[in-house]
């Protein structure tokens, strides 16, 4: 038998000093010594040293464990009780600090204190999400984002709780819980997990038809972002600014990512949750962490109730939107994420947003969905964090002055001080806070009443022509990623007729989008649904719903894979670091094995990701900068073949140097080397490379990689063309 130790083999890392809620209070912690080293000694959460952290205390080396053992007892507890609820949606997030500064004041019409002062900043925190899937789910599931601002204003907090899309499925809050019941694992079966291709989902959507509008969205290449930097968000329904005399203004709210809109394909999104389920996160800890801050400009849209009656469609109504054709984005604001969080728990986790924390100057609209989730938010977070007091935690606390009459409750960490803890009273100065009409919070004086009723309003029941608006506005490569993309989801669904009827709405959208799905579905095209009201198809395209036709015009915050082997050309190495870093992009090298490559001038470099840890699906683009003998070795490996294979079928740009034709031999792709592919057989030719990766893919090859038997692109309005640099 071993003889017992008292000691295990880790001896305890070295930790940064404790953050502020384990900071020792009234003795300056001084009462411990250190543990040597400078290293601080571990105690218990009551502050008692601990000796030993190996071994529980036993009777007799191979006895019974102690009830005594009371720092093994409190560990252990503490750790049973490390989890609290995911949120029912949006559990999977990545949230960020930063701040949000007003560039144009907007004093016109909002008193609200953020928008009064050019160039003033306000801290900000922000939480992007996907909906449907767990906290460990994979980060390019099709779906929604959430973006989800949290900016500590001077009075008080505003949470914009809002998505990357910016209609909803449903028009009324009451529907919500179904919606969310239907896209969650099917209960008997506990699955699929963050997928809403399945059948209990299609099943609902084809039953309510207002969802037409998102699926459009959800379906369309903008629920499958390259990164939670290179995305839209918006606020989703109207809200109100109100000025000083409680003027009220309609305003929609826009982020505007500074880097453009981009995403992946679908094949693409695949593949990367495989390789890097945590994709998303992991692109902007490391952004923000080499100080390439994510950048969106705020914009909104104001307009007054005379000009929302001039639509056929009703502003309240969740499920439309006001082209920006129609009524242009004034920019008026940044956000720029600057800090990582100290500690994903206590911040991303913790943080509550609530949909009702507005400061005086934003109000509400009416929009029934906007007014559902003023109740569910409070009510959700009093459940996920345990009580009242959540907004003790700091994340959620505000930085500016509070005090009110509020008091004890579980984990209360400050109650008023003081005799009194009611109003009115009358202890004058020490009587605390009292209520102040002229600064205080006021509501819209709205008088847009009626008789109570369960109803859906007349002005709610166009459901096609905004959906239809979409299509038409997207390229024919995105129209081609919608067919698709409800042709993959509805080929999981098992129930035949669920397929057919969500095709026959399709039918009152556009006929080529049904054509094209009853194809890719293998069934005849049904009758279309019956519509509440005929689909108008008379509006116009608007170019900004439109990713494509809106490019960056430029690779920053983009990233290359350069696979590299032994004896790799490495003028060629240093001209890319030159052109990329000048570009603001970043570069990772790929080798056959992790401990790098020597390169033609016998430097050393240390690769970041073995073949096959590295595929070309984590990479805008890549390059292939092989020496002859290190083709050869590569190119009977399956990893090194299917990284070129899939560059060449995810449409990205291809730098090589020559010896790489042995590995696109063997690949099979030699005979398909088009404009993407660049040589990179002399330095000028890596502007060329970079000048190419600045439309970030090469989309007309696209239908160069699909199988014979696929039928070309619907012909959509708009030419399937790279749209041109903006410089
Ligand atoms: Fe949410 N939503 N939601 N939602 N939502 C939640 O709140 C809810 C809706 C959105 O990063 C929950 O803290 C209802 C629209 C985001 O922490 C919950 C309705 C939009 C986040 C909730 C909606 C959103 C949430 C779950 C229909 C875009 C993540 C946990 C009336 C404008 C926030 C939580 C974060 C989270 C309810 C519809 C965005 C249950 C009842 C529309 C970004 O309260």
């Amino acid at each position: 038998m071993a003889k017992p130790t008292s000691r295990g083999q880790a001896a305890p890392r070295a930790r940064k000093a404790s953050t502020t809620y384990d900071e020792p209070q009234g003795n300056g912690g001084e009462t411990h010594q250190t543990a040597g080293g400078g290293v601080p000694t571990l105690t218990t959460a009551q502050g008692i040293p601990v000796a030993d952290d190996q071994s529980s205390l036993k009777a007799g080396p191979r006895g019974p464990t102690l009830l005594e053992d009371f720092h093994f007892r409190e560990k252990i507890f503490h750790f049973d009780h490390e989890r609290i609820p995911e949120r029912v949606v949006h559990a999977r997030g990545y949230g960020a600090h930063g701040f949000f500064e007003c560039t144009d004041p907007l004093t016109d019409v909002t008193r609200a204190d953020l928008f009064q002062r050019k160039g003033e900043r306000t801290p900000a925190f922000v939480r992007f999400s996907t909906v449907a899937g767990s906290k460990g789910s994979a980060d390019l599931a099709r779906d929604v984002r959430g973006f989800a601002v949290k900016i500590y204003t001077k009075e008080g907090n505003w949470d914009l709780v809002g998505n990357n899309i910016p209609v909803f499925f449903i028009q009324d809050a009451i529907k919500f819980p179904d919606l969310i019941h239907s896209v969650k694992p099917e209960p008997d079966r506990g699955f699929p997990q963050a997928a809403s291709a399945h059948t209990n989902f299609w099943d609902f959507i084809s039953l309510t038809p207002e969802s037409m509008h998102m699926i459009m969205w959800v379906m369309s290449d903008r629920a499958i972002p390259r990164s939670l930097r290179f995305m839209e968000g918006f606020g989703v329904h109207t809200f109100r600014f109100l000025d000083k005399k409680d003027r009220s203004t309609f305003v929609k709210f826009h982020w505007k990512p500074k880097l453009g809109m981009q995403s992946v394909a679908w094949n693409e999104a695949v593949k990367i949750n495989g390789a890097d389920p945590d994709y998303h996160r992991r692109d902007l800890w490391d952004s923000i962490t080499t100080g390439a801050f994510p950048e969106w400009q705020l914009g909104v849209q104001l307009f007054d109730q005379k000009f929302a009656d001039k639509f056929d469609f009703d502003i309240l109504d969740p499920t439309k939107l006001i082209p920006e054709e129609v009524l242009p984005v004034r920019i008026v604001g940044r956000l720029v994420l600057d800090r990582v969080v100290d500690n994903f728990f206590a911040e991303t986790e913790q943080v509550a947003f609530c949909t009702q924390n507005v400061p005086p100057g934003i109000d509400f609209s009416n929009d029934p969905l906007l007014q559902g989730r003023n109740f569910s938010y409070l009510d959700t977070q009093i459940k996920r964090l345990g009580g009242p007091n959540f907004t003790h935690i700091p994340i959620n606390a505000p930085k500016c002055p509070f005090a009110h009459f509020q008091q004890d409750g579980h984990m209360a960490m400050r109650n008023p001080v003081g005799r009194v803890n009611y109003e009115p009273n009358s202890f004058g100065a020490d009587g605390g806070p009292r209520e102040n009409p002229q600064v205080g919070t006021r509501s819209f004086a709205d008088a847009d009443m009626g008789p109570k009723q369960r109803i859906r309003p007349e002005s709610f029941a166009d459901h096609y022509s905004q959906a239809r608006q979409f299509f038409v506005s997207q390229t024919a490569t995105e129209q081609k990623h919608i067919a698709d993309a409800l042709v993959f989801e509805l080929s999981k669904v098992d129930r035949p007729e669920v397929r057919a009827r969500v095709v026959s709405h399709l039918m009152n959208i556009h006929d080529d989008l049904a054509g094209k799905v009853a194809d890719g579905l293998g069934i005849d095209l049904p009758t279309a649904a019956v519509a509440a009201k005929p689909t108008n198809t008379k509006l116009a395209p608007s170019d900004a719903l439109s990713m494509q036709k809106n490019p960056p015009g430029t690779f920053e915050g983009r990233k290359v894979g350069i696979l590299a082997t032994d004896g790799a050309d490495a003028a060629i190495l240093k001209a890319l670091d030159a052109a990329l870093t000048k570009e603001g992009a970043s570069w990772e090298l790929i080798a056959p094995k992790i401990a790098g490559v020597t390169l033609s001038d016998g430097t050393h470099k240390p690769a970041q990701q073995k073949i096959d840890g590295g595929p070309s699906v984590l990479y805008d683009a890549v390059v292939l900068l092989l020496s002859p003998e290190g083709a050869d070795s590569i190119k009977t490996h399956g990893p090194a073949k299917d990284f070129v294979n899939d560059a060449f079928a995810h449409c990205k740009f291809v730098g090589y140097t020559a010896p790489a034709m042995a590995l696109f031999e063997a690949a099979a792709l030699a005979d398909k080397l088009d404009e993407g592919f660049i040589a990179l057989d002399n330095k000028r030719a890596v502007d060329d490379f970079l000048a190419a990766c600045r439309n970030l893919r090469l989309w007309e090859r696209e239908p160069r990689t699909k199988a014979k038997d696929e039928k070309p692109a619907p012909n959509g309005p708009a030419a399937n063309k790279t749209p041109k640099q903006k410089r």
